[in-house]
This record gives C-alpha cells, sequence and structure tokens, in this order.
C-alpha cells in the first residue's frame, strides 16, 4: 500500500490493488482513515460551498446518456440561448448573499463557440470582481480558448471523466475519454485549477469506480476540486430508470477519493435531493467537504437554502 513516489512531484502514483484494497475495509475502518486524512489536511467543521448557473441550456449536440440536456433524447426540457452577461452577474451576487464561495457557470456546448469567447471573459471578469471564486464548464477547450478564460482570470474549470477509461464510451459516442484528458491537460497548461470528477450509479461494476478513482487520483498533479456526483436520473435519457446508488456504498467511494487525494476538496456534488441528511452526514464524515448550494443544479433541483440550513445547524458545519 506504499506505491510508487512519482519523481519531482512527490506525489504517490496508485496502483489499482490500492484502491481495491481500500474499498474492501471494513466501512468502519475506511471511514476512521478517510476522516484522519482529512482533518491533517482541513478543518473538519467546514463544508465549502459553490453556486451553479447553467448560461446555456439544453440542446447539446453531445450523446452523453445521463444528461438532460443532450438534444439526442427526449427530455422535455427547452433549450435556450447562452444567458446575458448582466443577468449572470445578478445571479452571481444572489448567489454571495446566499453564501456561495464559487460560482460555477455551466453551458451545453460541446465547446464553446468563438463568437461567444468575448462575452464569457467578460463574464469571468465581473464575477470575479464581486469577490467570488470563478468556475466554468463549457465542454472541450482548444489551447487558445484555455489561455483566453485563463487570462480573463478564470479560476477553476470542471471537466469530468465521468467514469472509468473503459466504461466511458458506454456512456458517450460522441467524444472519447482521451478527448476528456486533451482538454484537462490543455486546462492545466493554461494555469486554472481542475475540478474534475464523476458520477456513479449509471450501472456501472465495481471496477469501473475503482477505475474512475484510479485515473482521478493519479493525475499529476491530481484535480483541486473533485465533485462526485450521485447520478440524477432523467427520464427520456437512457438511465432514466437506474438504479440508485446506496447510501452506504457512496460513502465508501467518498472516503476512498478522500484518501487517495489528501488536499483536493471531495464535493457532495449531484444527488442530494435523494439523500437523507444521515446519508449526507456519512458523507462528511467521510471526507466531502464541498457542496453546491441553492435549489437548483443546471436543469435538476437540489435541496436549496431552507433545508441545508437547517442540515448544517444540525450538524454544527459551517459553510464557507
Ligand atoms: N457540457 C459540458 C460537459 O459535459 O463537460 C459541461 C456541462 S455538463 C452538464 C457537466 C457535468 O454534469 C457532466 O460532466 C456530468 O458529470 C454532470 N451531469 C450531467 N448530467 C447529470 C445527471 N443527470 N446526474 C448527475 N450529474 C450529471
Ligand atoms: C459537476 O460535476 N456537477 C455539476 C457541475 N459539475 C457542472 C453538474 C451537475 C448536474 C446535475 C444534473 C443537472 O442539473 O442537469
Ligand atoms: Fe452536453 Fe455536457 Fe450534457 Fe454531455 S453532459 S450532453 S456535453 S451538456
Amino acid at each position: 500500500m506504499d506505491g510508487d513516489l512519482r519523481a519531482g512531484a512527490g506525489a504517490r502514483i496508485w496502483a489499482r490493488e490500492d484502491i481495491e484494497a481500500l474499498m474492501a475495509l471494513a466501512f468502519t475502518e475506511l471511514i476512521f482513515r478517510a476522516a484522519e486524512i482529512h482533518r491533517q489536511n482541513f478543518n473538519p467543521t467546514e463544508v465549502q460551498a459553490s453556486r451553479l448557473m447553467s448560461i446555456k441550456t439544453g440542446g447539446c449536440p453531445e450523446d452523453c446518456g445521463y444528461c438532460s440536456q443532450s438534444a439526442h433524447f427526449k427530455t422535455g426540457l427547452k433549450a435556450s440561448k447562452m444567458t446575458a452577461v448582466g443577468a449572470v452577474v445578478a445571479e452571481a451576487k444572489r448567489a454571495k448573499i446566499e453564501g456561495a464561495s464559487r460560482f460555477c457557470m455551466g453551458a451545453a456546448w460541446r465547446s464553446p463557440n468563438a463568437r461567444d469567447m468575448a462575452a464569457l471573459c467578460e463574464m469571468v471578469g465581473e464575477v470575479k470582481a464581486l469577490g467570488l471564486e470563478t468556475c466554468m464548464t463549457l465542454g472541450m477547450l482548444s489551447d487558445e480558448q484555455a489561455a483566453q478564460l485563463s487570462e480573463a482570470g478564470l479560476e477553476y474549470y470542471n471537466h469530468n471523466i465521468d467514469t472509468s477509461p473503459e466504461y466511458y464510451n458506454r456512456m458517450v459516442s460522441t467524444r472519447t475519454f482521451k478527448d476528456r484528458i486533451d482538454t484537462l491537460e490543455r486546462v492545466r497548461k493554461s494555469g486554472m485549477k481542475v475540478c474534475c470528477g464523476g458520477i456513479v450509479g449509471m450501472g456501472e461494476a465495481a471496477e469501473d469506480r475503482v477505475g474512475f478513482l484510479l485515473a482521478l487520483a493519479n493525475m499529476a498533479p491530481p484535480p483541486e476540486s473533485v465533485p462526485i456526483n450521485a447520478l440524477m436520473p432523467i427520464e427520456g435519457t437512457p438511465l432514466g430508470d437506474a438504479e440508485p446508488i446506496a447510501a452506504i456504498e457512496f460513502a465508501r467511494l467518498i472516503a476512498v477519493a478522500r484518501i487517495l487525494m489528501p488536499t483536493s476538496y471531495v464535493r457532495l456534488s449531484a444527488g442530494r435531493e435523494n439523500m437523507s441528511d444521515e446519508a449526507q452526514a456519512l458523507c462528511f464524515l467521510a471526507g466531502a467537504n464541498s457542496i453546491f448550494i441553492g435549489d437548483e443544479l443546471l436543469t435538476t433541483n437540489n435541496p436549496g437554502q431552507d433545508k441545508d440550513a437547517a442540515l448544517f445547524e444540525r450538524l454544527g458545519v459551517r459553510l464557507v
């Protein structure tokens, strides 16, 4: 379990067997180890709060089998054009008042159009000027687009690998796992921080969950932010009837992510709407230390301010 030391970076190269061994630990032992690593690197009484906004919804040319926004499936979602800069900034102001420290802008694109880059850069500047951290998720980027966003001051770029390299083409056929990695490398090269994670509960096997974590943990360096989403099943998509992941399995995955990536923010992302307070508490105990706040993610529901205020009050945990 000691792994190799990656030359220069001081980070460890994880083997598949290391992750399998962690996954096989007794739950009580695993949570203890994860909690120990969590408190060595973070204040365990704080959870970072991000707010999402869909700045371009629906009509996406990609065929991701989990997504409400793909034009390939009849999900009943109405497509919209990109939101104007002023309306995005107004939403960011509200997010700040509601306690968000990061504002994440998402678009249903395969990649951004050249003609939208100026407005996107302006958005970054204005949201940042409010004192919020900025994140965008716009699909694949060219070197030039990554450089433009980075120069505009964008701090984080979200681009998920979503699942294991082996399972990827069962979920998406319009791009490859390698395409995802190429964009992630461009993001790194541009100087932006990487937000990269994925979805569980898509019918993947246990070995795919291992492969997914292995791919994330061996990025050099690992992503600064790791969103772990529980699938929000969308009627009309191929995964509309997927079996939900059990809360204990989900917490197990969070705990292993925490151990593999000790200094990354592990975000309990989509899926909180369908989780009990106790299931979420287990995830925070396992080392999750970031969430999305607000009553909407991109197109699906999230618990919202009142429920979250009650939950964090009960837990004595502070949103930061
Ligand atoms: N279009 C861009 C892309 O795919 O990279 C950015 C937006 S896309 C909606 C961002 C992420 O949302 C996906 O990578 C996926 O992890 C997550 N996502 C999409 N649909 C989801 C669902 N039904 N449940 C959980 N997560 C979902
Ligand atoms: C991420 O990993 N989860 C967020 C964010 N990155 C962009 C998106 C969740 C979307 C959930 C489904 C929806 O609301 O459409
Ligand atoms: Fe498009 Fe992103 Fe949805 Fe895939 S996940 S269909 S790329 S919006």
